[in-house]
């Protein structure tokens, strides 16, 4: 799709160039890869600026609610390819630096990943950034411009080993510094009390200064601002004690302040409750709410008409303390009273829940909060006593504040007048196990608003194969319109266009394959089932299952050399938080599982296992496309959406799955028979929890397991040292807090289910297609045209 207003490829050479002399100082002899991607991205920039002052002006002109969508995580990875698509520039600029001399492929991945984020929740935060700007609901993203993004993963010796990222190392081309826009963030010291009236007087203050990065929407018609905020020092340098010779103390103010915006917390579902993860919330809140009401302010509004022109969500309780901090604007600096702010407070925020894991769920301790923000504090203390005043029949154990720790879920919850959860099962868990008691006081506030993801960069950027072979078949406009898909589905029935759609996933797979043997020292092949599961290594998400299964897998091969089977491979990718010791168990043992089968002679190309380091977007961008099979095989009730099921399903990838956060929606969609579905339900976890030995009941139940689980406890995959997975094996037998045993026969027979539909290519191209066609409902527009008609009361400026 080529934008009316993209220029010729001439003329677009011609503004490579004059970036590549006058931005970078370098001559086209001369140029690295580096200088030309440089010179690309700075020239597409110029092409978002214009639509980017548009949009502002209109929003400005129109005096339109903003969406202020506050994340502690923005997984945005690269940026080059995908705002070149947004643009419609992807052949312009693809043609032009070839016809400069230089490889299109190349240029695109010397870009680094931006990963200012974890996993699902951040990307999520991405995709939502995108839908916005291309439904053109004028907002803002607000986070912090980390220096370190997500550590980089290696492995040695098959163990996990974290170094830091460094994603700034070179220049980043998509961000504009605003230096003029910085506010002063305090924090600890004391409260003030004069005339009934409180002051806080912080005892330390550092500087949040403004970067912005345009989020370009679809074909270029609306643009919105991801300002993320670095931490500077309020006095720069100790002259006086530089001046006695101490060098070192004279740089400490500057070093403290840095650490605030230095890196992002790698502990994706624990919660660690550090004083400096608590400084990093209250910077990152603080600095928005400051811009906030300054940007309410200058458009000449009164504060009480806020819930008017600003609406803030929440991106978990990461940013909670919007709320107290809100209220503490209005009333102590601004003087309005306090019942007044926290209603305008509450109708502004509205608050998304990501997970129902008791030890992802933030609670502060007293004294921290106390020490660290001590307004707040009060403040907090001040809603508690309020929403209890209100409620009366509040339950004496429900609240704000208790045992001297205060929960963000319940602050949140209580400051907000929407809270969503993420998919149609998690919302009703939510309701039924997170906020009982609440939920009753306040019925209506809780409200669902399933995930989705974008299609422009899930299918149009990262599968241009099947992009193609859908736009020949139905036109184009699916990428803003993804339930156009739904015209995919007669095709099921056409044989041709399942042979066409066949050697589009095959396209993607020889790429793939290509890829694993250049960088993983495997050879694999294209004809095999790719099996993929990619996404942080938990617990909860059984990656161990899948490991096990694998083992009984390649001994069944083992005892009957013979056997005829389904070649598969099995891909991994995925980090552990750094001190997640189980995570990062399982990671050893699939990395030496796949050293003893991928060199046994006896299996060959029937069985291999890829597990590449460093999984991150970009690798996700190249395994989602090529992927037949995806494994979504958590226990049921802990995954509260999932998003990377949303996108390999839209790429034709059949689901492994369980009942668990959005599988639920997605089998829906696309029909029971489309879907490989298998386990426990959520409440039959519950129930089967009760009994103290099912783990050991499971297991007894099944010969295969015993057999793998022996294999594994005697040092099958780790001579060198054949105790190494003793506890592990221990762990199965007494424990299995995540049900590996219970599900284990039914996750084999599923996977037996998959072979047979693979190997009748009519069935599973039928299957694919359908899947591909009925994902309309995944399109992150849909979720965002939920969140501006259910929760933010803004419309579309387009
Ligand atoms: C998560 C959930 O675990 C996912 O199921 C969900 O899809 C995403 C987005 O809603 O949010 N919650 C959470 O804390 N993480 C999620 O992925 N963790 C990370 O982002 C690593």
């Amino acid at each position: 799709m080529k934008d009316v207003s993209a220029p010729g490829i001439e003329a677009f050479k011609a503004e490579i160039l004059r970036h590549l002399t006058y931005s970078m100082g370098k001559d086209a002899d001369h140029a690295s890869v580096y200088d030309w991607r440089m010179a690309l991205s700075l020239a597409l920039r110029d092409h978002i600026v214009e639509p980017w002052f548009a949009a502002t002006k209109q929003t400005w002109d129109q005096g339109r609610k903003r969406v202020y969508y506050l994340s502690m995580e923005f997984l945005i990875g690269r940026m080059l390819e995908d705002a070149a698509i947004n643009l419609g520039m992807r052949s312009v600029a693809r043609e032009a630096i070839e016809a400069l001399g230089q490889d299109w492929h190349a240029v695109v991945e010397d870009e680094p990943d931006a990963a200012l984020g974890n996993g699902g929740l951040g990307r999520l935060a991405a995709c939502y950034m995108e839908s916005m700007a291309t439904l053109g609901c004028a907002g803002y993203g607000y986070g912090i411009r980390y220096e370190h993004g997500l550590f980089r993963q290696r492995f040695e010796g098959g163990r996990q080993v974290e170094t830091p990222e460094d994603w700034l190392k070179q220049r980043h081309p998509w961000e504009f510094e605003r230096p003029e826009v910085s506010y002063e963030i305090g924090f600890k010291g004391a409260v003030e009390m004069t005339g009934g009236k409180a002051t806080w007087v912080p005892a330390e203050t550092v500087l949040a200064e403004a970067c912005d990065m345009p989020v370009i929407g679809w074909q270029g018609r609306w643009a919105n601002t991801l300002r993320l905020w670095s931490a500077k020092p309020t006095t720069l340098f100790d002259l006086a004690r530089f001046n006695h010779g101490d060098f070192a103390a004279a740089a400490e103010p500057e070093a403290l302040a840095r650490t605030l915006s230095r890196v992002l917390y790698p502990d994706d579902t624990t919660f660690q409750g550090k004083e400096l993860r608590l400084k990093q919330e209250y910077f990152l809140t603080a600095a928005a709410l400051h811009d906030i009401l300054r940007r309410h302010l200058a458009g000449g509004y009164k504060l009480t008409e806020l819930p008017k022109h600003v609406a803030i969500q929440m991106n978990d309780t990461h940013p909670a303390i919007a709320g107290p901090e809100l209220i503490r604007l209005l009333t102590d600096v601004h003087g309005m009273e306090f019942e007044q702010a926290i209603d305008i407070a509450t109708q502004c925020l509205g608050y998304t829940n990501h997970t129902l894991l008791p030890e992802a769920l933030e609670r502060w301790a007293t004294y921290l909060m106390g020490s660290v923000l001590p307004r707040h504090m009060q403040i907090i203390e001040a809603i508690d006593a309020w929403h209890l005043r209100a409620n009366p029949s509040r339950p004496h154990y429900v609240g704000i504040v208790k045992h001297h720790e205060v929960r963000m879920g319940e602050l949140a919850f209580i400051t907000a007048h929407k809270v969503n959860g993420v998919s149609a099962l998690h919302t009703e868990l939510v309701k039924k196990n997170l906020f009982p008691e609440l939920h009753k006081l306040h019925p209506d506030r809780i409200v669902n608003q399933t995930n989705g993801v974008t299609p422009r960069r899930w299918m149009r950027m990262a599968n241009p194969a099947l992009s193609k072979l859908v736009t020949a078949n139905i036109g184009a406009g699916w990428e803003a319109d993804l339930d156009k898909l739904r015209e995919l589905e007669k095709f099921s029935e056409d044989k041709d266009f399942r042979d066409d759609f066949a050697k589009a996933k095959r396209v993607n797979k020889v790429a793939l394959a290509n890829w694993i043997a250049e960088t993983q020292e495997v050879q694999v092949s294209p004809d095999a089932l790719f099996d993929v599961q990619v996404k942080r290594i938990h617990e909860y998400k059984r990656q161990l299952l899948n490991i096990l299964q694998t083992i009984a897998e390649w001994h069944a091969i083992r005892s009957n050399p013979t056997m005829e089977v389904v070649p598969r491979v099995k891909i991994f990718g995925g980090k552990a938080a750094p001190g997640y010791q189980a995570a990062k168990e399982v990671i050893r043992l699939i990395n030496d599982v796949a050293k003893v089968v991928n060199n046994d002679p006896y299996v060959g190309d029937r069985l291999k296992i890829v597990y590449p380091a460093n999984y991150n977007v970009s690798m996700a961008e190249r395994l989602i496309p090529a992927a037949d099979l995806s494994e979504q095989i958590s226990t049921a009730g802990k995954e509260a959406s999932g998003t990377g099921n949303m996108k390999f399903a839209l790429n034709g990838a059949l689901t492994i799955g369980t009942l668990d956060g959005a599988n639920v929606e997605i089998r829906e969609e696309v029909g029971a028979d489309n879907f490989f579905l298998f386990g426990l339900t959520a409440e039959e976890v519950m129930e089967r929890r009760k009994d103290p030995e099912h783990a050991r009941h499971a297991i007894l139940q099944s010969q295969v397991l015993q057999d793998v689980l022996q294999m594994v406890a005697e040092g099958r995959f780790s001579p060198e040292e054949p105790g190494r997975y003793h506890g592990l094996v221990h762990n199965m037998w007494h424990s299995d807090y995540f049900l590996v045993a219970s599900d284990f026969e039914a996750y084999r027979a599923a996977q037996a289910e998959v072979d047979r539909a693979f190997a009748a290519p009519d069935r599973w191209w039928r299957m694919a297609v359908l899947n591909t066609a009925r994902m309309g409902f995944f399109s992150s527009d849909r979720a965002i045209r939920g969140y501006m008609a259910e929760i933010w009361g803004t419309d579309s400026a387009l």
